[in-house]
């Protein structure tokens, strides 16, 4: 009985480290907009050029009342509302191709984009 109990411990914490570092392979990327009007998507300190294909945490800083932030390509169309100010936290997957992002109200001057390869 105290075997069983401590193979399924065992089991357990083995099953905990493998969701602990399967989280933590999800590389992090950072948008900001606002509070003037720019809008940026970063890694650590670079601006995104281009990434791999696949799973990314996003984590949204809407600055300001008066921009968002949306994100768009292939299979993709997210975004923060313009009244609500915040940090937004999204999982995404990024496919191949060319991905956008804008605040709305201002997308002609308040706008990026990245490659998926
Ligand atoms: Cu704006």
């Amino acid at each position: 009985m105290l075997r069983t109990r401590l193979a399924f411990v065992a089991l357990l914490g083995a099953a905990l480290v493998f969701v602990v570092s399967a989280s933590a392979a999800v590389p992090l990327l950072k948008g900001t907009d606002g509070p003037g009007f720019t809008i940026t998507l970063k890694k650590g300190t670079t601006k995104v050029k281009s990434l791999k294909a696949g799973k990314y945490k996003i984590v949204i800083k809407d600055l300001s009342n008066i921009h968002n932030f949306r994100l768009t390509g292939p299979g993709l169309n997210k975004k923060t509302g313009v009244g609500p100010k915040g940090t937004f936290t999204w999982t995404v997957t990024l496919k191949k191709g060319t991905y956008k992002y804008v605040c709305d109200p201002h997308a002609t001057i308040m706008k990026g984009s990245f490659k998926v390869t």
